[in-house]
């Protein structure tokens, strides 16, 4: 479904319009209006996290030593666990004991946030991310 585009004006103090400006060029957007439209999304996104009955999609980001005692086992069996919210995994042996897991996770916000919560602080978990992203159902 094609959206209809509206413009509409924004009144701004100089000084937070040219920090704007900087900002936008900084991180290569080529107008005002798509960073606008990027900064829009991503309060709705968190929006959609803080909602009670909302679904949202979210990635893990884990590296840990295989080596760690428990530690395989532990993340195996909470993926089992929490099987209906872990939707994805990708196992990448980065060298002769890193592994970098990446696991994709769609619920409830509270929810994922907690099996994220729990995968990030097993112990042997060197660095552990989650990015909370969107369904994408209600964003254009
Ligand atoms: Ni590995």
């Amino acid at each position: 479904m094609k959206e209809r585009t509206q413009r509409f004006g924004v009144s701004m103090d100089d000084t937070l319009l040219k920090k704007l400006d900087a900002y936008i060029a900084s991180k290569g957007y080529t107008n005002r209006s798509e960073a606008i439209r990027d900064f829009v999304r991503e309060n709705l996104v968190e929006e959609e996290w803080k909602a009670d009955r909302k679904q949202v999609v979210g990635t893990v980001t884990l590296i840990y030593d295989h080596a760690a005692l428990e530690l395989p086992k532990k993340l195996t069996d909470l993926q089992h666990h929490f099987h209906k919210e872990i939707i994805s995994t990708t196992h990448i042996h980065l060298d002769e004991h890193n592994c970098l897991e990446i696991l994709a996770l769609k619920g409830k916000g509270e929810k994922v946030k907690a099996i994220a919560d729990r995968l990030i602080a097993a112990k042997g978990v060197k660095h552990g991310k989650l990015v909370m992203s969107t369904t994408g159902k209600e964003i254009v």
